[in-house]
């Protein structure tokens, strides 16, 4: 397979101005007609053949200007169209292709999903429907005439707006015409076919444009689509306020689908979910969905604008719009919820995915100079660092020269395919800022970690933090350069922050220390006490912090420190400096039972006074550092049973400790008020929940009969599902007896079970394996649905100790589901081998077990290009 690289980029030298598409849907045989108005594109090469790309097409018809051609002229492959000397001035194409949506199990093009017609495009699945300059920088206007049977596909749509519908003579078939004014780039098309129930809401912008707001689900469903409904309503108008951002067409259609390869997507006007982040009730949906529901349907919706509107010249660009429109849907939910409690929770993802892959052989830049598979790179890397290089940008030039660095970037490059210089021009020129060097945060990977100490001088009355920056190497980039790194900072003394005042240039002011040299000094003056720093306030850059504090004063942070993601930090680095040292040598029992006792003292005085103010933040100071951070942090040799026991018995002692606290405080907590998603609710239960888990580890017994007693009592899934959860860390009958009567209580509801799937699959059990391939036999469980992929197998590849058990039938049972599901799927299939991405730092038993399991993978014939690219840049 080529290797694209980002340096070989050149102007298409053809553009498709207008795009006349008449789709005759059928399961089997559906005809496709593309009339394309081409030209000659004055920035292309003058004369070169036309090469339109295909993906598993066969021509039926080719006209030029309406007029058969020569065979001569043209050839035909599966993959491409190309017309060898095309005329140099505008001519159409009108191309005839015929495709099988029921037999597309890959998801990419056009295919049927229960029964219903969909598509997906991006990244460049539109040659699976047509020929096509399937590109992002060939934008067109798009007319789409869409037929079917009226039975079959009552509902027809596709971007932008209707401009007719009627029936077929006859009266068995009808039709639907939409078009869409805005120019854009093939892998927005879309379009949808089916028996489907919706929800309707009218909508005025701020700019007086009214538009007609539907959601569109499997017949049945409607009760649960007024929360995504709701969504979209507060982002819309959020994005007015906050960006000055008005919608732009007369129409704003949203359809789930169950079969779906990822979250959702943003085709113009027509955004296409995964059922599981639109669907929503308090009996089937946690939550966390009711959270993930807002943020993806924000995310998508404001793609309108980063994405749509202006798009990206090249898939390199792609951090262009999704790490934009990830910070746009952080501020969104972090505007509607709780800021503080939002940042921690994105933090904790960051680190737990995007943390994982810069340090592992998958590492790759926020924008990679090169690909073989394109759809390997809507990663964590591209998303959320990518959001994170945003916030940084925003938190340097202010956020006055932002917004208007926001409002330069709609205006200049509107209807354009940009790239992240044009993006970076714009906040250059609102702020003044020279931002050369903090474009290398989207050339270089890896994780900077800054090591920082400090030293007070009573008597100068001065104190110096001296700070450090260094990236280890990745695949390909082994010297790394001084990134841009805004500290956030304050010095924290006995009655809260102390004055900062210093004379350094590398003090940005506002508590900002910006870090763009291998190290630096800066001396604050005017100290009265010996203070303790709080660094990367707000985690306000993406990078690990080495500061050597004792654990006395990390615990004084965690109790005064003003900015709330430092208070959580603070606790959190106890906690995982404790389980380092034991996770690296299980002899560390003693100093870990030490460091149970300094937490659960500071934590009992916290939930006493200050938990029952603010539940979410609590919620999430309860929660340890997940495992999967701690192997991260020992980073070689990793021992994942260590790891996980030493997880176990800190968050037992802490249970122990903590219980009677824990016990009253989901007393004080318990309502007999009917389920509201909002986050003051959702916050209460989310405490009460990590409260039941400690409870649970500490004292097995008596968390099982809270556990069948809330499970019982519940009025929603969210308690159920913590119910369960609690209840699968405790062997035995009463275990069992839970699961089935889940089962049984979900038997109607796929997306409920797959959160069944997944608890089972996350017992960390030996067990557990040949719980997994029990479950590929139940009813509920199918290889050909990427969400119960995802829940089972993938929800196992995620399980510490069992997906690393020594004796290797974890990685061989992946990686056999890997190849099996590479034939149907790839792009499921290459997700999952991702699971392997830190087998690197593996013991070295462990080690080579998954490296011949890779290997075995990379060697299997007739493999993707998706799976052989992970498995090739895994082993390299
Ligand atoms: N562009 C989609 C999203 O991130 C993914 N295909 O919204
Ligand atoms: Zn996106």
């Amino acid at each position: 397979t080529p290797l694209i690289r980002l340096e070989d980029y050149r102007p298409s030298d053809w553009l498709i101005d207008t795009v006349d598409l008449d789709i005759n849907l059928h399961p089997q045989k559906t005809q496709v007609r593309a009339l394309l108005g081409l030209r000659p594109n004055p920035a292309g090469r003058l004369g070169a053949p036309l090469i339109l790309d295909g993906d598993e097409l066969s021509l039926s018809g080719l006209r030029l200007d309406g007029l058969l051609i020569d065979e001569s002229a043209y050839s035909a492959t599966a993959q491409a169209l190309t017309l060898h000397a095309p005329p140099q001035r505008r001519f159409t194409l009108t191309i005839d292709t015929q495709v099988d949506p029921s037999a597309n199990t890959k998801l990419m093009g056009l295919y049927r999903s229960s029964r219903v017609y969909c598509t997906q495009c991006e990244a460049d699945g539109f040659r699976r429907i047509s020929y096509f300059l399937d590109r992002p920088d060939v934008m067109s206007i798009y007319s789409v005439r869409l037929e079917a049977a009226k039975l079959e596909a009552p509902v027809l749509l596709s971007n932008g707006n209707l401009v007719a519908a009627g029936e077929m003579a006859g009266g068995e078939r009808h039709f639907a015409v939409w078009h869409d004014p805005h120019p854009k780039p093939a892998y927005l098309f879309a379009l949808v076919g089916g028996a489907l129930d919706h929800v309707r809401q009218d909508y005025v912008t701020a700019d007086g444009r009214k538009v007609e707001l539907a959601v569109h689900v499997e017949p049945g469903k409607a009760g649960r689509a007024g929360w995504a409904m709701d969504c979209l309503v507060r982002c819309m108008r959020w994005d007015e306020r906050v960006f000055g951002r008005n919608y732009d067409l007369d129409v704003f259609n949203v359809v789930a689908v169950s079969d779906f390869n990822m979250g959702a997507m943003e085709n113009k006007g027509l955004n296409i979910f995964n059922d599981k982040y639109v669907l929503a009730d308090p009996q089937t949906a946690t939550d966390g969905d009711y959270a993930s529901i807002e943020a993806i349907i924000a995310h998508e919706y404001f793609h309108n604008w980063t994405g749509n509107r202006i798009t990206c010249r090249d898939w390199f660009q792609l951090c262009l719009k999704e790490g934009l429109t990830v910070f746009r849907d952080q501020e969104f939910s972090a505007d509607e919820r709780s800021r503080p409690v939002k940042r921690i929770a994105d933090v904790r993802t960051l680190r737990s995915t995007q943390f994982s892959e810069d340090a592992g052989p998958l590492a790759h830049p926020v924008r990679p100079r090169a690909y073989k598979e394109i759809n390997n790179f809507y990663t964590p890397t591209v998303y959320e660092k990518g959001a994170e290089v945003i916030r940084m940008l925003k938190l340097l030039v202010g956020d006055d020269a932002f917004r208007a660095g926001m409002d330069l970037y709609f205006d200049r490059c509107d209807g354009t395919a940009a790239t992240i210089e044009e993006f970076l021009a714009c906040f250059a020129e609102t702020s003044g800022k020279d931002l050369t060097q903090f474009a290398r945060w989207y050339e270089q990977a890896g994780t900077p970690t800054i090591v920082a100490s400090g030293r007070y001088d009573a008597a100068a009355r001065t104190y110096t933090l001296d700070l450090a920056q260094t990236t280890a190497p990745t695949p390909g980039q082994p010297d790394k350069q001084p990134v841009v790194l805004p500290v956030a900072l304050g010095l924290v003394g006995k009655a809260g922050d102390l004055p900062l005042v210093t004379g350094s240039a590398a003090y940005a002011g506002d508590g900002v220390i910006v870090l763009d040299q291998p190290s630096l000094s800066v001396a604050f003056s005017d100290v009265d006490e010996p203070p303790i720093p709080s660094l990367l306030r707000g985690f306000s850059a993406p990078a690990r912090l080495e500061l050597d504090l004792a654990d006395a004063d990390l615990l004084r942070l965690f109790s005064a420190d003003s900015d709330s993601f430092n208070r959580w930090q603070a606790l959190q680095s106890v906690a995982s400096r404790a389980l380092v040292s034991a996770g690296r040598s299980p002899g560390g029992h003693n100093a870990l039972i030490a460091t149970a006792g300094e937490l659960a003292e500071a934590l009992a005085g916290f939930l006493r006074v200050q938990a029952p103010a603010d539940p979410a933040f609590a919620a999430q100071v309860l929660r340890l550092p997940v495992p999967a951070d701690i192997a991260r942090e020992i980073g070689r040799d990793v021992d994942p049973d260590a790891i996980h026991a030493a997880h176990r018995s800190l968050a037992a002692e802490i249970g122990l400790r903590l219980r009677p606290h824990l016990m009253e405080l989901r007393e004080r907590l318990g309502t007999s008020a009917a389920y509201r998603p909002d986050a003051a609710s959702a916050g209460r239960r989310a405490l009460r929940n990590e409260a039941l888990g400690l409870i649970a580890l500490a004292d097995p017994e008596a968390g099982a009969r809270l556990a069948e007693a809330q499970f019982a009592a519940a009025d929603n899934l969210t308690d159920r599902l913590a119910a369960l959860a609690a209840m699968t860390l405790v062997p035995g009958d009463a275990r069992e007896a839970l699961i089935a009567r889940f089962a049984k209580t979900y038997a109607a509801e796929p997306l409920v079970l797959d959160k069944w799937l997944m608890a089972q699959a996350l017992i960390a059990e030996a067990g557990t394996l040949d719980r997994v391939k029990g479950l590929m036999q139940h009813p509920a469980f199918s290889l050909g649905n990427p969400n119960r992929v995802r829940a089972l197998i993938g929800g196992f590849a995620a399980n510490l100790t069992q997906f690393n058990r020594p004796d290797g039938e974890g990685y061989a049972f992946v990686a056999d589901m890997v190849v099996a599901l590479d034939r149907t799927n790839p792009q499921v299939a290459s997700r999952l081998l991702g699971s392997f991405k830190s087998w690197r730092m593996l013991e070295p038993a462990r080690k080579a077990l998954a490296e011949q399991k890779l290997a075995m993978v990379a060697q299997t014939p007739g493999l993707s290009r998706d799976v052989a690219d992970i498995a090739e840049r895994a082993l390299a």
